[in-house]
């Protein structure tokens, strides 16, 4: 047999291997805009990185004492876990050591942390978004958002670098511990999720350009606080469950991410309402509601506080409260119709 008959040889498997694999660092190199100064891209690494750690730890949490409360009560009153405490340090740690952040914003945390330095980026962030399910082993989640510094550089930053509306962002994104560990983002340019090999450390891409599906599948509400919704509320999800209109399942998992990450997938609507006792509903809007709803927009969908978009609403406080209803962007518009409908106060 001469050579022209024979087959070429077969690539080494490492290369086949290697040519499928993308890596966050690969993906962002290869997205970031020309001229940019890596900053944005160096501050998602650090952001990788702290979901890494924090993957580690809620793998372990049952194994540790990570699993029990902190004794500690956070802004919202609420108990931390001590993992709520363990992440909300890795981040804050992982930031300020970066130098590109002047301010963060945290749950964990009554005020702004502010970062000497020059730093030309603020993040705000939910460091484990579900925290009281860790014992029970479902799926929680950080979330973060970026914005561009405002203020001027030769002072410290003030607080119209972070009490800004959600259209201002640069970069927002979740990372979700679940079965797998995986970091969703969007830096503007569509949204794209990578898994975490455990064996070799790497968020490697998965999901690019995400979209909410045409056809939802989900919806995402607490029932057992429908006696204390408004009006529209209760007449949008008694819309939802009448046999002539599209077919949803129910699923509520008590961790937003979660819920938002599997109706990103396949379709559906979050909805955490204000209710009775709840005024402005449970979520944060700065850095819970305000990320993922420019995320939602990201994938085709849409992220509203019942009356208008959330990315449109400008926070008065770095803790305050709002309705959120985030995904597939007609149930939320049609939403938005019947509470507009709805006679109410
Ligand atoms: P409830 C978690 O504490 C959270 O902020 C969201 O992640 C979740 O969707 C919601 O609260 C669950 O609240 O009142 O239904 O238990």
């Amino acid at each position: 047999m001469d050579e022209l008959d024979r087959d070429p040889p077969a690539p080494p498997v490492g290369a086949d291997a290697v040519a499928e694999l993308v890596t966050i660092e690969q993906f962002l190199q290869d997205r970031r805009p020309e001229g940019a100064s890596g900053d944005l891209t160096a501050l998602l690494y650090d952001l990788a990185l702290a979901g890494k750690l924090i993957s580690n730890r809620t793998r372990r949490a049952g194994l540790t004492e990570l699993m029990g409360a902190s004794g500690v009560i956070n802004p919202q009153g609420e108990e931390q876990k001590a993992l709520d405490l363990y992440a909300d340090d890795v981040v804050t740690s992982l930031l300020r050591r970066g130098g590109r952040v002047c301010a963060i914003v945290s749950e964990e945390r009554p005020e702004p942390t502010i970062v000497d330095g020059t730093g030309t980026y603020v993040v705000v962030h939910d460091p484990l978004d579900g925290s009281s399910n860790i014992d029970s082993n479902v799926s929680i989640g950080t979330i973060f958002g970026i914005y561009p510094r405002l203020s001027d550089p030769d002072g410290p930053p003030d607080d119209g670098d972070w009490l800004r509306p959600g259209r201002d962002l640069v970069a927002a994104g979740y990372v979700l511990y679940g079965t797998s560990t995986v970091l969703v983002l969007s830096t503007g340019d569509g949204v794209h999720a990578f898994t975490l090999d455990p064996e070799v450390g790497e968020f490697v891409l998965t999901w690019a350009d995400m979209h909410h599906p045409d056809t939802p599948a989900y919806y995402s509400f607490n029932h057992a606080s429908s006696p204390l919704w408004d009006q529209g509320i209760g007449d949008f999800v008694a819309w939802l469950e009448r046999p002539d209109t599209p077919q949803l399942s129910q699923r509520y998992i008590g961790s937003a991410v979660a819920d938002f990450h599997r109706n990103l997938l396949h379709g559906g609507i979050y909805g955490y309402p204000a209710e009775t006792g709840l005024p402005d509903g449970k979520l944060r809007m700065v850095y819970e509601g305000a990320p993922l709803a420019f995320l939602a927009e990201q994938a085709g969908g849409l992220g509203s506080d019942g009356h208008q978009p959330l990315l449109d609403v400008v926070p008065t406080t770095i803790h305050q409260r709002t309705p959120v209803f985030l995904g597939h962007r007609g149930l939320v518009e049609r939403l938005q119709d019947m509470v507009d409908a709805a006679p109410g106060p």
